[in-house]
């Protein structure tokens, strides 16, 4: 059937869904250009793409997604696990058996139609003893060419692989054809079809129904995040939903910061940052993912598992991020932003006007004065990291690059400082415990307002998250040199004022607070300790050439006991979810924070 692989395992694995998804034929991706051509013109022959124009956007495509299939769907993604309680009051829980009944109903047939990819692909660099191999079938080339961004893909993982063990991943659009009947531009299943399913003892996803994002490229959230997480748990490291950067100081000096905010919160934004101050540079490591182990020398190193970025489109500009802006301007797929008549893309805030004529995500058109939504909020770019313009020398180091910062964040208009530091890690993992942001588009159906989203990996955590709260502490507790664990802050770049105005400009002026953290690490800014932890000073803060007032300045930094109050009975709410399972050290830190603030 193929001569990729002599891989008896993986051969019989894809017979066996063969004949339960029953394809017209089954296709072994080799991951060359000349299939990523032949792929991407079949698309666009179908209709399910268009060719971008070349000379603006080469090899470049545009993809519109069904209405139903524009986001990750939480309320259809599982954690199965024997036991509920091992998957967390926090995960959607159906026991393996009966997820499994289920969806084989599902996928039985579901191919029928059309072609099942196989994808081998590695998270992580080939053949690094970080990476884990995973073979993706699917029935969505849309899929594939995203993969191959995405992931290192196709022969040359089998050759890795060689006869050893993979992580099954399988996934259908959930949408077979009857002979002769027309195929749409985005098959995919109603949502209350839709199964985002991952076996954390088994080590195995199942997703059914999406063709979108998070749902369907099942290396990235699905087992980079929700299945690697369980993995690092039972070995001892961390998977994380961070990004991670390289700063240099003015003096040349280096070093590797990762931060987790939720989604849409700004990881894109801040791993490709360009410094407003002076003599300071940041390169790119990753975007969104970060796999963090002890090196030899006691250090935490991190790895990006990714070797692309699928980043949020709109507000994406040469003013907010030219380095991603510069990252698509070729190699890249559109998802749901606008298309204007002369073959280049629009979205909100992309920094021009939007053309006459542009067709919209959902395929009307735009005149000036209507009132079309013309990109999706959640509408995505997919980009090669090897094409973004301040990707990191060791952005592809098997070893990794050591992490001297953590940071946690999220967007909180009131309450929450532009920048603290936690005492320990205890407290830093606290922080981490606590992360609360409003709610954006990333995800489908939920509903406004501030949402606890922990290490933000509400989404993504594939066991009891306070579980996972007790791994942080001891990953601390159990850390080969604590005088080398990296220091841990908490950032929010998105206060305002009552009336809705940004305190803080954000974007490249994060730069300032980067600067912050960067001299904290080195023992050389000044901090006051407060009740949540250290606070720059007023003047701790590089404020020269920054258009802020002295006044919003201070309320920037300020701690207000009052407000603060009223957050500890937000988190005491947040924590009772988890009943006893909190632990100890994280109740301690709390009540802690609570005295302080007596
Ligand atoms: P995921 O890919 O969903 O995990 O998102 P992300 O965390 O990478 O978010 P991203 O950097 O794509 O930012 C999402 C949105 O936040 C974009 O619309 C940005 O313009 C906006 N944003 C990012 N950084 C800042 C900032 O410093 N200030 C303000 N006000 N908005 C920001
Ligand atoms: C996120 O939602 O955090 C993303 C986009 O990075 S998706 O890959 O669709 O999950
Ligand atoms: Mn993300």
């Amino acid at each position: 059937m193929t001569n990729l692989t002599k891989n008896q395992k993986l051969i019989n694995w894809v017979n066996e869904w063969a004949q339960i998804c029953q394809p017209d034929s089954v296709y072994w991706c080799d991951g060359s250009e000349e299939e990523n051509n032949r792929l991407n013109d079949m698309m666009v022959a179908s209709g399910a793409a268009v060719k971008l124009d070349d000379k603006k956007r080469p090899n470049s495509y545009y993809y519109q997604s069904d209405p139903s299939d524009v986001a990750r769907v939480e309320n259809r993604t599982y954690i199965c696990t024997d036991k509920e309680e091992d998957a967390g009051p926090t995960n959607n829980w159906m026991s393996p058996k009966d997820m499994k009944d289920i969806l084989l109903e599902k996928f039985k047939g579901c191919m029928k139609g059309r072609t099942m990819y196989v994808i081998p692909f590695s998270m992580g660099p080939l053949g690094s003893n970080i990476a884990k191999i995973g073979v993706e079938i699917t029935d969505s080339a849309y899929v594939v060419v995203n993969m191959r961004i995405m992931t290192r893909m196709g022969k040359a993982v089998l050759d890795v692989l060689g006869d050893g063990d993979f992580i099954p991943c399988i996934h259908s659009i959930g949408a077979p054809l009857a002979p002769g009947q027309q195929d749409v531009a985005w098959p995919c299943a109603p949502i209350e079809e839709k199964y985002i399913s991952h076996f954390p003892s088994t080590s195995e996803i199942w997703s059914f129904g999406s063709g979108y994002g998070g749902n369907a490229l099942l290396g990235k959230k699905c087992l980079a995040l929700r299945i690697a997480s369980y993995m690092a748990k039972q070995e001892g490291w961390l998977a994380e939903h961070m990004l991670i950067l390289g700063i240099t100081n003015p003096q040349g000096v280096k070093k590797y910061i990762a931060a987790a905010f939720p989604s849409a919160c700004g990881k894109t934004n801040l791993a490709m940052l360009i410094p407003t101050i002076p003599g300071w540079k940041v390169e790119t490591i990753g975007d969104d993912i970060a796999w963090m182990k002890f090196g030899k020398d006691g250090q935490l190193y991190a790895i990006n598992p990714e070797a692309g970025f699928f980043g949020v489109a709109p507000f994406t500009s040469e003013h907010t991020n030219p380095n991603a802006m510069h990252s698509c301007d070729k190699d890249t797929i559109y998802t749901n932003v606008g298309l204007t008549p002369d073959g280049d893309i629009w979205w909100d805030g992309i920094g021009w006007d939007c053309p006459e004529g542009t067709i919209s995500w959902k395929g009307e058109t735009y005149t000036k004065g209507s009132d079309v939504q013309v990109a999706h909020p959640n509408a995505r770019f997919t980009a090669k990291a090897s094409n973004c313009p301040c990707i990191d020398p060791d952005w592809e180091n098997p070893a990794g690059v050591p992490i001297s910062a953590i940071l946690f964040g999220g967007r909180r208009p009131s309450t929450v400082p532009l920048v603290y530091e936690a005492r320990s890690w205890a407290h830093g993992t606290f922080i981490g415990s606590v992360v609360g942001s409003e709610v954006t588009a990333a995800a489908i159906g939920l509903a406004a307002g501030v949402r606890r989203d922990p290490f933000a990996m509400l989404p993504f955590c594939g066991y009891n998250m306070a579980d996972y709260f007790g791994h942080w502490i001891k990953i601390g507790e159990t850390a080969p040199d604590k005088t080398k664990l990296p220091k841990i802050f908490n950032v929010n770049w998105f206060r305002k004022d009552e009336t809705g105005r940004w305190l803080w400009p954000g974007f490249g002026e994060n730069s300032r607070v980067l600067a912050w953290i960067f001299d904290r690490c080195v023992g050389k800014a000044e901090a006051i300790e407060t009740a949540i932890g250290f606070v720059p000073t007023v003047d701790g803060i590089n404020v020269e050439g920054l258009d802020v007032s002295k006044a919003d300045m201070e309320e920037l930094l300020k701690v207000d006991k009052n407000l603060w109050k009223a957050e500890v009975e937000l988190i005491k709410e947040h924590y009772a979810r988890f009943g006893n399972k909190i632990p100890a050290a994280l109740s301690a830190e709390l009540a802690t924070l609570e005295s302080k603030l007596a």
